[in-house]
């Protein structure tokens, strides 16, 4: 102990300090995420599952004058949805526990609107319980998507109605165990049968639902609950519903600017800001299918695994989430045409992105911070993502050199930022080495949680990554190729 201090204060500010080896580590990037938002990261991949009466009256948006004995699937297999899941790498599902339609999969005893007036298990039936029941048993998370506009409720737009959805959100959030996401969207107001007035009502979208108010409750009863919408707090949109995540992809945002219709909010949801004040990551939301909800019509028009994959490489590739949507069909399960393009996918997966050729590269970098051990560029290939190579204070450029035990022909590069610290890299440049000259091979501004470049096939030994610009001392937790 007398040892540290007395070699501390010799050192005077120096990085190393002797046999002691007393080395700062780096100093948060602020803003940085939070615990429940580091581990969500780490999900990258979670399923969306569109169910409800539009499933039977072919529509996307359903008025909300629907009759709940249309809801009546031959048998609702949850079971067969998480199994597919968890077999093609997902590691969650988000379900609309009610649409815009106001029809409620569970046995709500706040609206007759609802499943419990289906003839689906006699009205006995709970798919809110069996969905969550079926993915807590295959290992994957549960979320809950519960829409805010209601095109049923007379007293929509009213003071009641908030009341209202928050009753539906305790029975949501006390009687299904625990609830990773909560996910509610902008689409407001508009026309709908709201008890029989068919009239148009419009409300105001900053004030009407007091979300302050909404959240706390819902936090109370769940702590570790993540809220996505357009704007956070935890997760924010990506902007569009195509499967893109912005090639510049920061997690900080300022949410001041955002609030659904402004004119260019999609552009900033896209990007996020480096200047951005709070940490909000984007979620990539996309439907396997042309709509939301399962239409016979659309069998012929599932995306195929490439589609899929493409999608994969611009969300989970460029530092978000994918939450990919596959909608039950009418007898209760995912369509046999759904289930090959996700076994596709998986297959894509496994066969260009798991065989990782840097595994036993040696790694030389142009800068370690103090020379420590804990820093150097082996931290790079560990295959350990809490350990990071750093630079010293203020060296925000520098290189890292992977070379590899024998020439391999590579075709995708992944880089990770060590995110818990904050988002860093804000340029890099790649090259590979062939028949003794470097060429370029690829280039990007942002990193963040995970960066997977696509590149022209290239056979070599050596990849030279270099920094090029970055807030502070860059935090490298992973590279690898493949
Ligand atoms: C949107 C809704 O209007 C769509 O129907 C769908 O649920 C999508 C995921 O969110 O806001």
């Amino acid at each position: 102990m007398k040892k540290i201090v007395i070699s501390s204060f010799l050192c005077m500010g120096l990085w190393v300090c002797g046999f002691s080896q007393k080395v700062t580590p780096p100093a948060p990037v602020y803003p940085i995420p939070s615990a429940r938002q580091l581990a969500w990261h780490q999900l990258e991949t979670y399923a969306f599952i569109h169910f409800t009466t539009n499933t039977f009256t072919d529509k996307e948006w359903g008025f909300g004058d629907e009759d709940p004995t249309i809801f009546n699937p031959t048998k609702v297999d949850a079971g067969q949805w998480a199994s597919v899941l968890k077999q093609t790498g997902f590691k969650a599902m988000i379900l609309t526990t009610k649409h815009h339609d106001g029809f409620t999969l569970w046995p709500s005893k706040y609206t007759e609107h609802s499943v419990k007036n289906s003839p689906w298990k006699n009205g006995k039936g709970d798919v809110v319980k069996e969905v969550s029941d079926a993915a807590r048993k295959a290992g994957l998370k549960f979320g809950v998507y519960l829409s805010p506009w209601d095109r049923n409720r007379a007293d929509y737009g009213t003071p009641s109605y908030i009341t209202y959805y928050r009753n539906q959100l305790k029975e949501l959030f006390t009687n299904y165990g625990p609830i990773f996401e909560m996910w509610f969207d902008g689409a407001n107001g508009g026309d709908g049968y709201y008890g029989g007035k068919k009239e148009k009502r419009k409300i105001n979208g900053a004030t009407y639902y007091d979300w302050p108010a909404t959240l706390k409750l819902v936090r109370s009863m769940q702590p570790d609950v993540l809220f996505f919408s357009d704007a956070g707090p935890d997760i924010r949109w990506v902007g569009n519903e195509r499967g893109v995540a912005g090639e510049t992809n920061w997690n900080s945002i300022t949410p001041d600017t955002l609030y659904a219709g402004k004119p260019g909010i999609e552009k900033l949801l896209n990007t996020g800001s480096a200047d951005g004040t709070k940490w909000i990551p984007a979620e990539v939301d996309v439907s396997i299918r042309p709509g939301w909800f399962y239409h016979a019509s659309e069998d012929s028009k599932v995306k195929t695994p490439e589609q899929l994959f493409a999608i994969y490489l611009s969300s989970v590739g460029r530092g978000s989430n994918l939450l990919l949507n596959i909608p039950p069909d009418r007898n209760g399960v995912f369509h046999p045409t759904d289930v090959a393009a996700l076994e596709g996918f998986k297959k894509l997966l496994d066969e260009r992105l798991t065989h990782n050729l840097a595994k036993h590269a040696k790694v030389m970098v142009s800068n370690t911070r103090g020379n420590a051990a804990a820093y150097n560029g082996a931290k790079i290939t560990d295959e350990n993502n809490n350990t990071y190579w750093a630079t010293d204070d203020g060296v925000t450029t520098a290189d890292i050199e992977l070379q590899l035990p024998a020439a391999k022909k590579i075709s995708y590069i992944l880089l990770q930022e060590y995110i818990a610290l904050g988002q860093r890299v804000r340029g890099f440049t790649i090259e590979a080495e062939a028949n003794g000259s470097w060429k370029p091979v690829a280039s990007g501004t942002t990193i963040g949680y995970k960066q997977i470049l696509k590149i022209d096939p290239v056979t070599t030994g050596k990849i030279r990554v270099h920094i090029t610009d970055a807030k502070a001392c860059p935090l490298i937790s992973n590279i690898a190729l493949y």
